[in-house]
């Protein structure tokens, strides 16, 4: 057995014991009320769900297991002479909630490695999608395609415990992480490089193979493994990972559970906001002839996108209440790696004009800018341009937060989530409505 899942197994039976206690003991404790204003409102703050792998505050921003960003960024391991840390340690530190060591990463190192053949036949079924097919929709195909390969299906109909569901769905989970940069890597080099795969090189750690597959040099390989530490995980309220925690809580394994997550996150709304925030740029871009705009050009470009009753992508967040931390790192990398870039300086005006703009206006709580606002620039520098991949890319982050997060769910026995509808007429009867 490896390190990881070894350790695994150790924590899991404490866990275990905490929670029956909790649920036994205090399972009659009000956490929340729920308002009318939620059953409409996307069930906006409703407390309900739990996970102890990150969680989310309004003014701070996220944690990793308690650990802020740039925590993260400091004490995870980093491949020698690595700016950013090993992603495979961020997937341990999701996981167990420990900081590994070196030799704790080797070891998930080397099970990526043997996990990472992608079958031809998903390569077949990616090269029969129409090329102008979006990248999201053949990068949640693919994933679905793999599910033949489902361990837990094959426990299950052989009729393993509920008290072991966990390990199908481990092995299935690092089956599928395993594999994800190629399939990414060759969604785009398909779809956008004539055709001209990168075969992975086996030396190689998850982000710098990820970078190697894309054919893109360092720091190509520093900004993977940052984008896909920062986007992993954002506690369990948020479209992706929720989604992949109910089709999860079903029983269906975690390739049916992850390619329903992806489906969530190439909403605009959620991921897909960062393909938009690079579409809205480039429409600036061309109407004002590829020159940097002034403040009042942009100022203007805002007021109209908001007057046609569009939203400013990369913009407002559900929870958070203040510049989303994951916009700060890549901010931070922007201003040491591309100070000078254009795209970035323009961005950057946005995060002067916006915020007054949105609060002006009075409609969104938040008017700070989130993760998506900033994620684009770094990849157009580097050369990815095709904007609509790098949801993508977030995809391939946030697999490794929402599998680590059914992995436990079902170490914990996580019931099937159904929760419980009224009709408007029942509402109104609620509310005293005559
Ligand atoms: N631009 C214009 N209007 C906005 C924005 C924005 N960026 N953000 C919120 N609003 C509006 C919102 O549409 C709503 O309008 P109405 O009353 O007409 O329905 C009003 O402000 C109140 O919304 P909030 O309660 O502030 O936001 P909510 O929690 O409902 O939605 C988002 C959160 C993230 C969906 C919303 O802020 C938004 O649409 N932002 C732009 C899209 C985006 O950047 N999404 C990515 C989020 C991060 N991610 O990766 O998932
Ligand atoms: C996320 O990373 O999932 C987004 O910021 C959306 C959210 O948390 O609601």
């Amino acid at each position: 057995m490896s390190k990881l899942k070894a350790k695994l197994e150790q924590k899991i039976p404490g866990y275990r014991d905490r929670v029956t206690r909790l649920v036994k003991e205090h399972g009659d404790v009000v956490v929340d009320q729920v308002k009318i204003n939620q059953f409409y409102g996307g069930m906006r703050s409703l407390k309900s769900l739990t996970t102890d792998i990150s969680y989310l505050d309004p003014e701070e921003g996220i944690r990793f297991r308690g650990y802020t960003i740039p925590e993260c960024l400091e004490k995870l391991p980093k491949p020698k002479g690595a700016e950013m840390p090993f992603v495979e340690g961020h997937f341990y530190l999701l996981l167990t909630g420990e900081i590994p060591t070196k030799d704790d990463i080797a070891d998930v190192v080397e099970e990526f490695k043997g996990r990472s053949r992608v079958p031809e036949y998903v390569f077949d079924m990616l090269r029969a999608m129409p090329r102008d097919t979006h990248p999201m929709t053949m990068f949640s195909a693919a994933v679905l395609a793999l599910q033949r390969e489902s361990v837990f299906v094959q426990k299950y109909n052989a009729g393993i415990s509920k008290m072991d569901y966990w390990d199908p769905t481990y092995e299935d989970s690092m089956n599928l992480l395993a594999k994800l940069p190629e399939i990414a890597a060759y969604i785009y080099r398909m779809k956008y490089k004539a055709d001209s795969p990168i075969k992975p090189d086996a030396n190689l750690d998850f982000g710098a193979n990820f970078a190697h597959m894309m054919g893109i040099k360092h720091p190509y390989d520093e900004i993977s493994r940052l984008y896909f530490i920062l986007h992993s995980d954002h506690e369990s309220g948020n479209v992706s990972a929720h989604t992949t925690h109910l089709v999860s809580s079903a029983l269906s394994d975690a390739y049916y559970s992850l390619s329903a997550g992806l489906n969530g996150l190439a909403g605009p709304l959620h991921g897909l906001a960062n393909q938009e925030v690079l579409r809205w740029i480039q429409q600036l871009m061309d109407q004002l002839g590829n020159k940097l705009p002034t403040k009042e050009e942009l100022k203007k470009f805002v007021w109209d996108t908001l007057k046609s009753g569009q939203v400013i992508p990369g913009y407002g967040h559900a929870v958070l209440r203040k510049t989303d931390p994951r916009y700060a790192a890549q901010r931070d990398f922007s201003l040491k790696y591309l100070p000078d870039d254009q795209i970035f300086k323009l961005v950057s005006m946005l995060y002067d004009v916006v915020p007054p703009i949105l609060v002006e206006q009075g409609k969104a709580k938040n008017p700070w800018p989130n993760v998506d606002a900033h994620s684009g620039v770094i990849q157009w520098h580097y050369g990815v341009t095709d904007y609509d991949f790098y949801t993508v890319m977030f995809g391939v982050g946030r697999a490794i937060g929402v599998l680590s997060n059914i992995i436990w769910d079902r170490a914990l026995g996580q019931a099937l989530e159904r929760p419980k509808s009224l009709t408007t007429a029942m509402l109104e009867k609620i509310a005293g409505v005559k």
